[in-house]
């Protein structure tokens, strides 16, 4: 059978999806009733839906093709490696070369003495890791009250049981009667939704000291660990003010806690380095990474430890372990994509021109009407919709007119995702200038319909 052209007609795949597929994040029934968008190929920054019409993917698939689709050189691989060894485990003292390799080029990439890596399949597995890691390595040290791992309201770690106890998403810990024992949260750093009346930088400084005020209030003795995204990413792209990173630093130097960077969206070039540790000037004990890592054409993650961690954690039998942990063929396809990301020079490009070239233009969208603010970090970036940009207003039922933007992104072939009613987008790192601007056209024009049809339905009224 040869994969690529064996295409039903878009009916009657959508039947067939309908029938047996469980999709994540979904309303099964709604989306049952008007069929999924099948995507069927991909090439650079562009998808090709099955019905033959090309749409920019403002995403990166889901945050992660950062080199961009339809590169041969990770499929080669892949093939060879699977003729070569396409499995075998990294338990009971046995290795393989594409695990061995790649944990030694993630620890000359990454950055400090995160030397170490324990391979996962995704980032909500190394979430999970960095909970039993975090957990274990205070056990060791003698010190087994320190379990709680602080995070934050509007943080997405993961959806496994422990990502998403990590993760500050009430939807998600409505169901299945989440958050697990010993994770609390603290307020994000969202000063255009929560700011109130501060300045960004105020409002920075008050966010990091109530991870202070959290150890305080539970007892240094019982903190394992505070969990962080640099900029949060599914939570809406919140880049914290200037202030909010150092402070958080030296909270976590002044305390005996690790600090847990989760770089699964960030790492790997989306802030405009190779990790947004650097970006933001943060030493993490612990690195989620995963995502672009492979830039997704294979699944794997990992986390990422210290030396002093890793030599906590070497003097014990840690129980711990996946199946997929070190992947033969998830690791060489990590290696080619490593060696495309470094040889191509494709985190200097976006630092030095195409992030900046996107930075000039995304920043004019705050002076349309609908939009109360647009922020960015390298090539994650997001914009606000909202009724009042004096008073920062929200729309009641929030997600409606995100919906509506949407969709009208979409009918015009742009993939931008909403969260509540931002908008955000991570495009592979590869999209070009021309590219960019046929983006920036889209998301205008875009707007332009939406807060047209908000006017029509009277839900838009410039005070
Ligand atoms: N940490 C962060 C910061 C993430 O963004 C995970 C962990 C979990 O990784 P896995 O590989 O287990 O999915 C993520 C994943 C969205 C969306 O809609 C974002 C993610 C996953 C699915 C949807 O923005 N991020």
């Amino acid at each position: 059978m040869n994969v690529l052209f064996n295409h039903l007609p878009t009916e009657e795949l959508q039947a067939i999806d309908a029938a047996h597929h469980l999709h994540p994040f979904t309303k099964g029934a709604d989306l049952n009733k008007k069929g999924a968008r099948i995507i069927t190929r991909a090439k650079g920054s562009t998808l090709t839906d099955s019905e033959g019409v090309e749409i920019l993917d403002g995403m990166a698939g889901l945050w992660c093709v950062n080199i961009g689709y339809g590169r041969d050189e990770l499929a080669k691989v892949a093939y060879d490696q699977m003729r070569e060894l396409p499995f075998y485990n990294t338990f009971f003292q046995t290795s393989h070369p594409p695990v061995i390799q790649l944990a030694q080029k993630l620890s000359e990439l990454l950055p400090g003495d995160l030397n170490h890596v324990f391979f996962a399949s995704g980032g909500s597995e190394a979430n999970d890791s960095n909970i039993r890691i975090a957990r274990h390595y205070w056990a060791i040290k003698g010190k087994p009250t320190k379990k709680t791992i602080i995070s934050r309201h509007n943080a997405y770690h993961g959806s496994t049981m422990g990502g998403a106890s990590l993760g500050g998403m009430q939807p998600m810990h409505a169901q299945g009667g989440l958050p697990i024992a010993d994770i609390t949260h603290i307020d994000q750093p969202f000063w255009w939704g929560e700011g109130g009346d501060m300045s960004p930088e105020e409002f920075g400084l008050a966010c990091a000291r109530k991870l202070e005020a959290e150890i305080e209030r539970l007892g240094e003795d019982n903190v394992a660990a505070f969990i962080a995204e640099p900029v949060q990413g599914a939570g809406a792209v919140i880049v914290p003010p200037s202030t909010y990173w150092p402070e958080i630093q030296r909270i976590c130097d002044a305390h005996e806690i690790l600090l847990i960077a989760d770089e699964v969206i960030c790492g790997f070039g989306r802030t405009g380095n190779w990790f947004g540790s650097q970006t933001y000037n943060i030493r993490p004990d612990v690195m989620t990474i995963a995502k672009g890592l492979s830039s997704g054409y294979a699944p794997i993650g990992g986390s990422a430890v210290t030396d002093e961690v890793a030599a906590v954690l070497d003097s014990d039998d840690f129980n711990h372990g996946y199946t997929y942990s070190g992947h033969p063929v998830s690791c060489a396809v990590a290696l080619e994509n490593l060696r495309i990301l470094e040889e191509e020079g494709i985190v200097d490009t976006v630092r030095a021109e195409t992030a900046p070239y996107l930075e000039s233009k995304w920043r004019t969208l705050a002076d349309h009407p609908l939009v109360g603010e647009a922020r960015i970090s390298g090539m994650m970036a997001a914009i606000e919709m909202t009724p009042d940009k004096s008073a920062r207003a929200q729309f009641a039922n929030p997600g409606t007119v995100g919906t509506i933007m949407r969709d009208n992104c979409f009918n015009d072939a742009l993939i931008m995702r909403n969260v509540r009613d931002s908008m955000i987008i991570s495009p592979p790192l590869v999209i070009t200038k021309a590219e960019i601007d046929v983006l920036m056209e889209r998301v205008v024009r875009a707007l332009d319909k939406t807060l047209a049809t908000l006017k029509a339905d009277g839900m838009f009224k410039p005070g």
